[in-house]
């Protein structure tokens, strides 16, 4: 029984992203053949992820990434998934990845685009083997001048992204991106084997009383995030006037999928305990907080650090991490002033 119902009229990726280059005038661009693409490798990736175990990709690597933590087997397979499927599309000047060191470089025999691709291929992988929602996130951008790509040519601000997306492997496969007219989301329909525009423009509600973070970590936060956190649980009978929920799904893309379906804030910020450890934060700035913090702008929210606008800052390494703060503008408002009054 298809997905679609009968009869129904339905806009196919490849349908939309056409209709988008035809109002600007003009045919297929690279950007719509590589969005293509990543959706191909997306649809691969959740074939994989469906099957779990069936398909023998739960588990440990026995691996480390550069940033030392464990990989997963199907971290590895979906970086190799979106490798293969990406790097001969003569669209690409080069991928850099969560799961690799420096960026791949095209091969020589393939032939060369101007577009850079910084991904997470599979983020939140700690719930593959549960059956938890895991993502795929990206981020494009263009490469200016000729020559060889290095990874400096992928330190570029947030601002300078031409699209950003990820895809939820969930309940439901989605796509959901923006080429910085608005966030569309796509449901992959499997019985055609097409992902479908079920969420045009997405639009985050800037009032919410649901709030996302590890309170596992809350002896380690530093005053801003602790009072934000307090005055949220002191609900009705505190400041705030109001109960709130709390949601911490362990994959980024679940709980921004969720924050642009019904607002929300997540947060993920700097803490004593990552201060202690060297590092500015858990979360990388190329391919996690930059393309999050775009789709989150395009749909009405906000992105911060505490202290600045995430698309604001220009990276200084492939993996330089952040603190992270998005989602309904009223609340990351505050947290901005907890941070300025600190
Ligand atoms: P913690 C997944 O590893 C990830 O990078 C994000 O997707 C997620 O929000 C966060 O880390 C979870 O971190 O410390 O709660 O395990």
């Amino acid at each position: 029984m298809s997905g679609a119902q009968a009869g129904s009229s339905i806009t196919t990726l490849g349908q939309y992203l056409a209709s988008k280059s035809l109002m600007a005038g003009s045919g297929q661009t690279p950007l719509d053949a590589l969005l293509l693409d990543v959706a191909t490798a997306c649809k691969r990736v959740a074939d994989l992820v469906r099957h779990g175990e069936l398909a023998g990709v739960l588990g440990a690597a026995g691996s480390e990434n550069v940033q030392g933590e464990d990989q997963k087997k199907l971290d590895i397979i979906a970086n190799d998934v979106f490798i293969d499927s990406l790097e001969r599309s003569g669209l690409l000047a080069g991928v850099a990845s969560e799961e690799m060191d420096a960026h791949h470089p095209i091969p020589d025999e393939a032939p060369r685009g101007d577009l850079l691709l910084a991904m997470d291929p599979l983020d939140g992988s700690s719930n593959i083997d549960v059956n938890g929602s895991t993502g795929t996130i990206f981020s494009i951008m263009r490469r200016s001048g000729a020559g060889a790509t290095r990874d400096e040519h992928f330190l570029q601000p947030g601002d300078s992204q031409v699209c950003a997306g990820y895809c939820l492997y969930s309940s439901a496969t989605m796509l959901v991106l923006t080429t910085g007219d608005g966030v569309d989301g796509f449901t992959l329909d499997n019985s055609i084997g097409e992902f479908v525009l079920s969420h045009p423009k997405m639009q985050i509600p800037a009032a919410t009383s649901e709030y996302s973070i590890n309170a596992a970590y809350q002896r380690h936060w530093f005053n801003p995030v602790a009072r934000y956190v307090e005055e949220c649980v002191a609900g009705k009978e505190g400041p705030r006037q109001r109960d709130f929920n709390m949601r911490w799904a362990g994959s980024m893309v679940g709980d921004v999928h969720r924050i642009l379906c019904r607002g929300g804030v997540f947060m993920y910020p700097m803490d004593r305990k990552l201060e202690a450890a060297g590092n500015s934060g858990k979360l990388r700035l190329l391919y996690e907080a930059n393309p999050m913090a775009m789709l989150v702008e395009q749909a009405g929210g906000a992105a911060s650090t505490g202290t600045e606008r995430i698309m604001a800052l220009t990276p200084n390494a492939l993996h330089q991490r952040v603190p992270v703060l998005m989602g309904s503008t009223e609340e990351v408002q505050l947290l901005v002033e907890y941070h300025a009054q600190a």
